[in-house]
């Protein structure tokens, strides 16, 4: 399911990009351009902790976010710095309404699958992580967690990403 809609994307990004871009590439330059393309979203993509130009600490408790709010700016590089401190894995997934949604769908469709989204990370209970984002477009976003029951239950926050 997820294979086939790689392999979809792919096409489209494909159909969508002007062909004397890719006439010249040599193949393993082409499907680099195109894995990065589609890691691409559209408020940013996951950048190098090197790159990061400032850090928001989070911290996730009682199955909620520590702050529940933040503000970025266009063009920030940002590493978040997310400490579980519950007993349970939570997970902290950047998107709008409509991505949210759509891995939340996911996530009740496959329980257990392990996250393999740029735009995500998984805390394992009790342990520190990091996900570096570089966001390119100002509007909203959401943080969410969508292990079962979390996203419904209030485990998301509102993260504005300014001019
Ligand atoms: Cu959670």
């Amino acid at each position: 399911m997820r294979y086939a809609l790689t392999s979809l994307l792919a096409a489209i990004v494909l159909m969508a990009w002007p062909s004397r871009a890719l006439a010249n590439l040599p193949y393993e330059s082409m499907a680099a351009a195109v894995q990065e393309r589609m890691e691409s979203f559209w408020f940013g993509h996951r950048a190098q902790p090197s790159q990061a130009t400032r850090t928001i600490v989070v911290v996730m408790q009682g199955s909620r976010f520590i702050p529940a709010n933040m503000t970025v700016r266009r063009g920030e590089t940002v590493r978040f710095q997310i400490t579980n401190r519950d007993r349970i894995a939570h997970e902290f997934v950047l998107g709008d309404a409509a991505e949210q949604a759509e891995h939340e769908r996911e996530m009740a469709s496959m329980p257990g699958m392990p996250m393999n989204d740029p735009n995500g990370v998984t805390i394992a209970p009790g342990t520190t992580g990091n996900l570096v984002w570089t966001f390119t477009s100002a509007g909203e976003l959401q943080y969410a967690c969508h292990l079962p029951g979390h996203y419904e239950e209030g485990m998301v926050g509102q993260l504005t990403i300014s001019e």
